[in-house]
């Protein structure tokens, strides 16, 4: 006989056979079909294979008005001692999942942002209780997993699982689950705002894909006839841009976090950094800025944070070979021993007036805290008056002018055409145009003289003319030179008085 079911292809060996089974059949004689091979599941929904059918899965979002109930129809034969759930949310108080049946009750809570798991059944009275110590509210996926230690007991301890944990005994004794399969109702996501994703229990899934018909002859049905959403999607909480100054938001599943720009915080980047509160100028006035901070600095400092002491010895005065030592906006001089004073300027041990100090031409003598001083007369200067100022030097006489320094003065001695105290105003530039007061005559004389002059001869000229014109005989040669000398004889007699040019 053929042992292979459903097309199953017999291949037998030595002492044995075994079936090479369709795609959509396994098992020992390809009797048992393989559900998933052939796609059943609605889009956004995963496939699962379980003893004699399939479940399509899918996370769901929950609002806190949307529960919804399972039952088993009295479907499910075998023993219930073990419960598996996935979810996430924020939610600081919500009911994951809660089923009664008289005195029996099966709960799993959010209490205070802590996983609250109670479990009544069987014929315990204490029943199991167990209250996370880490908040689950965090917005990330959690699987609280729970199971009997003994499943075949009329009741035992629990066991539980959540996330990573080691596995943990509860407190108590409770049995198994049994009362679920009497049609009670279990209600999932009450007042829960999240996602819910694979709920099992005793292995059996609830599937939030609404409507299907399974196979399998053990289910958990909704009873509740609304569509679930599927998938996990948090509330857009990024969406209105809620981060100020260019911070980015951050989607943290119902809720959301600010990346700041640089030189802002607070939970919405709404606050300019104090970047003076770390005191960062050193000698100087913080001024908070955008990531930043700009600092005044006190007199005698430099740099970003006014923590550089100004080499005030660049210039310094200090006299007589004295080290020079930086100071605060000022600076104090060394002096070598044998001088004293600010500046070292003043020999040490201190001078006395008629001791060993003298003031020179007429200087009055006074004696102060650093030693002697003398106060000049005018025309002296030096330490004792000893300098003559000489103010021939640089000779203050122009245009050759000669100096002559005495006390406190000099005088020019200009050369002849030159006057005015530094020999600088030429005595010919005011007259100007005539150089002497007998050229102021003489010149129009002689320009009457030259027009009278000119007249007479234009005149003897015409005349000569005339008479040639009226001459029976003429030669022209003889008669111009001998009329030429005769007339110019006769005209250019000049007049005594224009001699004098
Ligand atoms: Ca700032
Ligand atoms: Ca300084």
């Amino acid at each position: 006989s053929e042992p292979c079911q459903n097309g199953g292809r017999c291949v037998v060996t030595w002492n044995d056979f075994h079936c090479s089974c369709p795609a959509n059949f396994t098992g020992k004689f390809c009797e048992e079909r393989v559900w998933c091979e052939s796609d059943p599941c609605p889009e956004a929904t995963t496939c699962i294979d379980v003893p004699a059918g399939y479940v399509c899965l899918a996370n769901a979002t929950f609002n806190s008005s949307a529960a919804i109930e399972f039952t088993t129809n009295t479907s499910v034969t075998r023993t219930l001692g073990s419960l598996l759930m996935d979810f996430r949310t924020r939610d600081e108080d919500a009911v994951l999942l809660r089923a009664m049946e008289e005195v029996d009750s099966l709960q799993i809570a959010i209490k205070n942002s802590s996983l609250l798991v109670d479990i009544r059944s069987g014929n315990s009275i204490e029943g199991v209780s167990f209250l996370s110590q880490n908040a689950v509210t965090d917005g990330a996926w959690h699987t609280i997993s729970l199971s009997m230690e003994e499943p075949s007991a009329l009741s035992s301890r629990w066991v539980a699982h959540l996330d990573g944990s080691i596995n943990m005994t509860l407190q108590g004794n409770a049995g198994n689950l049994d009362f679920l399969k009497n049609n009670a109702l279990i209600v999932l996501a009450e007042n829960f705002t999240g996602c819910l994703g694979q709920v099992k229990i005793g292995g059996i899934y609830l599937p939030f894909t609404s409507h299907l018909s399974y196979p399998q002859p053990e289910q958990f049905q909704q009873s509740s006839r609304r569509t679930i959403q599927l998938g996990c999607t948090g509330a857009d909480v990024c969406a209105s841009s809620p981060c100020s100054n260019a911070g980015t938001c951050r989607d943290l599943f119902n809720s959301f976090s600010c990346a700041c720009s640089a030189g802002w915080e607070g939970l919405l980047c709404e606050s300019n950094i104090d970047d003076c509160q770390s005191s960062p100028c050193v000698h100087g006035n913080c001024t908070d800025r955008l990531a930043d901070f700009q600092c005044e600095c006190f007199r005698g400092y430099i740099g970003k944070k006014c923590d550089i002491n100004v080499d005030d010895c660049v210039r310094h005065q200090c006299q007589n070979g004295a080290t020079c030592i930086d100071g605060v906006y000022g600076y104090s001089c060394k002096c070598p021993a044998q001088y004293s004073g600010p500046r070292c300027e003043w020999p040490f041990p201190p001078e006395q007036c008629g001791k060993n100090f003298t003031c020179l031409n007429g200087g009055k003598c006074t004696t102060e805290t650093w030693g002697a001083n003398c106060t000049c007369k005018p025309g002296f200067t030096g330490r004792n008056c000893q300098i003559n100022i000489n103010k021939c030097d640089p000779n203050p006489c122009q245009n050759g002018g000669t100096c002559q320094d005495s006390e406190n003065k000099f005088k020019c001695l200009c050369s002849a055409s030159y006057t005015g105290e530094r020999c600088d105003i030429n005595k010919g530039t005011p007259g100007a145009f005539f150089p002497s007061p007998l050229i102021e005559v003489a010149v129009p004389v002689a320009c009457g003289s030259v027009l009278l002059l000119s007249i007479g001869l234009i005149f003897m000229i015409l005349t000569a003319r005339k008479r040639r014109q009226s001459e029976g005989t003429y030669s022209p040669s003889q008669q111009e030179v001998a009329g030429a000398r005769l007339e110019m004889d006769s005209v250019l007699k000049v007049p005594p008085e224009e001699r004098l040019i």
